[in-house]
């Protein structure tokens, strides 16, 4: 039996890792692009080469950007991917509003540059493009679902407006299989320090250890429909799997604050807050030792914010049968324990 071949771009990213270490055990040869960047960044891919290679399975790398469609040309004539996964993003949100332009050239222009590999090749692969909840924005309708209107608040999110309807437009324009996860926040150990979850376990943890305090934050009220991504890369993968592609939205459902996110983390970590003071001036003391835990530092603060996003995935449970194994209290845990565990603390 022939192999599917798989390509994943942003593999050293923390979906990418998940996604690409799932296709590998499903038996895929599994292949990846990664940028070249000064220092190493591929802590959450070591050792899956080996790992592969010992099961008598692929995965191999090459180096490729969004930003530059020689190398994507190469690589995709190379591979002939049966399914490609494209998650490479300058994914940050309140980055974007640094560096807006560099965000739309990767997020928006690079979608198209790998679409038009696809299409220009001929090939028959299905194309899979990582859309986001920042889409819907300014929240016109609660819970959002694939049918509420989108209005983003940042260049990332305008930027992925334009790769949702891209991936839409060589769909029914060219009969191409492209599908659009339309993917609420999604978490796990393997998330980028600087995103507010991992930012506050990492943080509680090195203050349990007796470091310097306080945790800095920005906007505490916005709320998020929080899961766990390494149940989120199992629906990328069953949504290349339908004859038929579509855009869905995959959420817990949920939506909870950033305070509550920060309060439920402190308690795991042993804290137990008590808020004072609004606005900027907001703190969390703990009540034992009277330490100062949080406070709000206004250079978090972005230009526009998303202050509420709560995900209806009944189309997903539905047409692919994915639901959610994880959920809010479990997923804080999982990430707490994990920074714990790192610093030798439980
Ligand atoms: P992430 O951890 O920030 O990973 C982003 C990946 O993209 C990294 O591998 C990064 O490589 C790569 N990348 C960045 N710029 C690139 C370029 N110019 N060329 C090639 N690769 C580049 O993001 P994630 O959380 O795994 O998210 C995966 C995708 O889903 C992204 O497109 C994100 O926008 C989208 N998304 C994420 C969420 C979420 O909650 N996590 C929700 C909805 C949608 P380096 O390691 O070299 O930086
Ligand atoms: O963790 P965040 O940076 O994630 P955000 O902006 O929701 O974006 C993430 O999810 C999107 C899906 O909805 C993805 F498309 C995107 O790629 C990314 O993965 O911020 C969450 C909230 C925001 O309202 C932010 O203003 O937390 C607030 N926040 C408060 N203090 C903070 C901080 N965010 C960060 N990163 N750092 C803070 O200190």
């Amino acid at each position: 039996m022939t192999r599917k071949v798989a390509l994943v771009t942003g593999v050293t990213g923390q979906d990418g890792s998940y996604l690409a270490e799932f296709l590998v055990e499903k038996g895929y040869q599994v292949h990846a692009i990664a940028r070249r960047t000064s220092s190493f960044s591929r802590d959450r891919i070591d050792g899956l080469r080996d790992r592969a290679r010992e099961n008598g399975q692929t995965f191999e790398l090459h180096y490729g950007d969004l930003s530059d469609s020689t190398s994507l040309n190469s690589i995709v004539a190379t591979t002939r991917p049966d399914e490609l996964y494209n998650l490479a993003a300058q994914s940050h949100v309140g980055i974007s509003f640094q560096q807006p332009e560099y965000t739309t050239d990767v997020v928006a222009t690079g979608v198209l540059r790998l679409l038009e590999c696809v299409r220009s090749m001929g090939l028959d692969t299905r194309f899979y493009q990582a859309s986001t909840s920042e889409l819907y924005g300014a929240g016109i309708e609660v819970p959002q679902s694939e049918t509420t209107p989108f209005h983003p608040l940042s260049p990332y999110g305008v930027s992925k407006l334009y790769a949702f309807w891209i991936s839409k437009n060589y769909r029914d324009g060219y009969g191409m299989h492209v599908t659009n996860g339309i993917l609420f926040n999604h978490e796990s150990p393997r998330r980028g320090e600087n995103f507010v979850t991992r930012k506050t376990t990492l943080e509680l943890a090195r203050i349990r250890q007796g470091r310097e305090a306080p945790l800095r934050l920005g906007n505490l009220n916005a709320r998020r429909d929080w899961g766990y991504a390494k149940d989120y890369v199992e629906a990328m993968w069953l949504m290349l799997q339908q004859d038929t592609p579509d855009d869905y939205v995959i959420a817990t459902g949920e939506t909870h604050t950033v305070r509550e996110f920060v309060a439920r983390a402190a308690e795991v970590a042993g804290f137990e807050l008590e808020w004072s003071g609004e606005g900027p001036q907001e703190k969390a003391h703990d009540r034992k030792s009277g330490r100062l835990i949080v406070e709000i530092d206004p250079a978090y603060f972005r230009p526009s914010d998303v202050e509420l996003l709560c995900g209806d995935g009944s189309k997903a449970k539905r047409t692919l049968g994915w639901e959610p194994k994880v959920k809010f209290n479990e997923l804080v845990e999982i990430l707490m324990k994990s920074d714990l565990a790192a610093l030798g603390l439980d």
